[in-house]
């Protein structure tokens, strides 16, 4: 059962997560840099098409926006995207809290929320039935977030992140699919691919 999808508090479409960084990815044009989390959120993230300013997260949960987070400050003028799951985001809570403090406006978030570890064999996560993720965030003082109601919807608020004033933080209620690729698990590449990305490394 995908929990999240039984929620009556959450009035919103179950998308997919491959659709929706698919989305993500056709509109990137100015070298934005896209975090994806553990699992799922980075295999999708491949499979929507490798890009040098991709850094896909491996092994830890919970670490797509504080790394997103740490990217936003250093480089404020490039715009950076973190994709999470929503199990990994659990682990990693008071992470909203410091980036709604620092604040960067440059920086969007997008929780994948299916209500299960998918990738580990679908436990529901302990938050599924009893929680909402964006209500979290918004106490958590990131104002700016809220639920996508369908695909449209989730695109709207992409393009309406990329001139806010603070951070955006985007809740997509998923189905409970496994991503659709998988990550080459060379971590020293990945992290070397990535900064010759941002351009704080000499060309390879
Ligand atoms: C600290 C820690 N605990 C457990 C794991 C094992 N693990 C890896 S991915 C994952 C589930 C991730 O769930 P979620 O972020 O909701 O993404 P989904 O798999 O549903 O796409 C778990 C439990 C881990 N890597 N790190």
């Amino acid at each position: 059962m995908n929990t999240a999808a039984s929620n009556p508090a959450r009035n919103t479409k179950i998308m997919n997560r491959f659709d929706l960084t698919s989305r993500l990815v056709a509109r990137l044009n100015h070298q934005e840099a896209v975090i994806g989390g553990i699992g799922n959120t980075n295999f999708d993230l491949w499979a929507a098409g490798h890009r040098p300013q991709n850094f896909y997260m491996l092994g830890s949960m919970g670490l797509a926006f504080p790394i997103a987070l740490g990217v936003a400050l250093a480089q404020p003028e490039r715009r950076v995207f973190a994709l999470e799951g929503d199990g990994s985001l659990l682990m990693q809570l008071g992470s909203l809290t410091t980036i709604a403090t620092l604040a960067p406006k440059n920086l969007t978030m997008v929780v994948m929320d299916n209500g299960v570890y998918q990738i580990t064999g679908a436990q529901p996560t302990p938050a599924a039935a009893v929680a909402d993720i964006v209500a979290v965030a918004i106490a958590s003082g990131l104002t700016n977030s809220s639920w996508a109601a369908d695909e449209e919807d989730f695109e709207r608020l992409i393009e309406q992140s990329l001139t806010a004033s603070g951070p955006t933080l985007i809740g997509v209620r998923i189905d409970d699919k496994p991503g659709v690729g998988a990550t080459r698990r060379d971590p020293v590449q990945i992290r070397e691919h990535f900064m010759h990305g941002l351009g704080v490394r000499e060309p390879l």
